[in-house]
């Protein structure tokens, strides 16, 4: 119902994308989506990049006078190089063709990377015109898509949250888990953790890692708050709202695991532990004793806040010579060469993760609630609430 595509390389002129399915009369500004996508840069181990590069945000179209129009939401995100520096990556990058030499093909694949796969699929001989666009720069197109998400959703009372539960080895103590008030203090912190010795812990690792040259991946967690009931459905497969999160937040670049819940933990549990026992009060409603589920059960939304979580694997391009590889074109064997200047990117993973789920959430909503306005958006989402609650079986 609410589709994006993204386009655009990460040293290329800009990044692009466009939305699909937006109802009218969304209060959107360029400042909402500049907001969120400071927010994606922030993070102890990010490269110098992160501080020269600006997001600059150019609402296209579909927006008008602070309000989008149900037609498609276009955003830019011109890469600031460009503009100051057309030298830097003009030629390199150009879509038209270039008379003369460029910088040497990039021959030497980075094994961890798309690059192999990428030459081998695509016939190309440069692994940069595989690289610049499976980068993770495009990350900053889905959080502008994201946002536009967030907005919508917060129509309907979802608020969503990330944070950083572990990092290399460091793992935050179980239990704690920011609601919507903390998300100001984790953005505050380098590594958007929550708990202050495990913030520092994880700091030093990264601190360790960098010293040796090395690279970080860990977990971050998304929980959204004011999930309505009835998102998703346990009919057919690709209707399951479980499946459609662990799709959207595994595409995210270097993800290479998604849980719904406490999903691996209970796999070790006996069925007598490992689910949410239901009760019933006249004051209360329905009750789950624990979250295991995470906020799905058969696929269907529950109204409990929903728990996502997502591995990053460690970079895999370090600031030391490190994995065997070979030249494609004259098959010499070398090392790894460096292509990459992050220690990890697992912080500002979280924020991505936040916005591929409020993305997938954003078009569940759109499929269950329907509409073209938001206001008949809302009203529907208002009349399914109701009409639940006096409904067999109640809420
Ligand atoms: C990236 C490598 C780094 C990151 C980049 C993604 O870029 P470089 O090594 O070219 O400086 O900084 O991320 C961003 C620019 C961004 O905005 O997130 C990669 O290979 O995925």
């Amino acid at each position: 119902m609410i589709r994006f595509l993204t386009a655009g390389e990460s040293h290329g002129a800009a990044l692009v994308v466009v939305l699909e399915g937006v109802p009218a009369g969304l209060e959107l500004a360029a400042e909402d989506i500049a907001d969120e996508l400071a927010r994606r840069r922030l993070g102890y181990g990010r490269g110098p990049r992160m501080r020269f590069e600006e997001d600059v945000v150019t609402l296209v179209g579909g927006v008008r006078h602070g309000r989008t129009l149900g037609s498609p939401v276009a955003i830019e995100i011109a890469n600031t190089e460009w503009t100051r520096n057309p030298e830097k990556w003009g030629t390199e990058m150009s879509p038209a063709a270039v008379d003369g030499p460029t910088r040497a093909p990039l021959t030497q694949i980075r094994p961890g990377h798309a690059d192999l796969a990428g030459m081998q699929k695509y016939g190309f001989t440069d692994a940069r015109d595989v690289l610049e666009r499976a980068s993770a720069r495009e990350t900053a197109a889905r959080v502008a898509a994201g946002t536009v998400a967030k907005q919508l959703l917060g129509t309907l009372g979802v608020e969503i949250v990330s944070h950083v539960v572990q990092m290399g080895p460091v793992r935050l103590p179980h239990g704690i888990r920011p609601r919507p008030e903390d998300l100001a203090a984790v953005d505050a912190n380098e590594v958007r953790c929550l708990d202050d010795a495990t913030a520092e812990a994880m700091i030093e690792e990264i601190k360790l890692a960098a010293k040796d040259g090395d690279s970080l991946g860990g977990v971050v967690e998304v929980v959204a708050y004011g999930v309505p009931i009835g998102l998703g459905s346990h009919v057919h497969w690709d209707r399951k709202l479980d499946a459609a999160l662990a799709r959207s937040v595994m595409s995210i670049q270097a993800i290479k695991g998604v849980e719904i819940g406490e999903g691996f933990e209970v796999a070790g549990r006996r069925g007598s532990e490992a689910h949410d026992a239901v009760t019933w009060s006249a004051d209360d409603g329905y009750q789950r004793s624990s979250s295991l589920a995470g906020g799905v059960e058969g696929g269907i939304s529950t109204g409990e806040p929903l728990v996502v979580r997502a591995a990053m694997k460690p970079l895999a391009t370090l600031n030391r010579p490190s994995l065997a590889t070979v030249d494609v074109l004259s098959k010499e064997a070398g090392v790894s060469f460096k292509e990459r200047t992050d220690v990890t990117a697992v912080p500002a993973c979280g924020v991505v993760a936040e916005h591929m789920v409020a993305l997938t959430l954003a078009d569940e909503a759109a499929r269950k609630f329907g509409g073209d306005s938001v206001a008949e958006m809302v009203a529907n989402h208002r009349s399914f609430v109701a009409a639940l609650a006096d409904g067999p079986v109640g809420t």
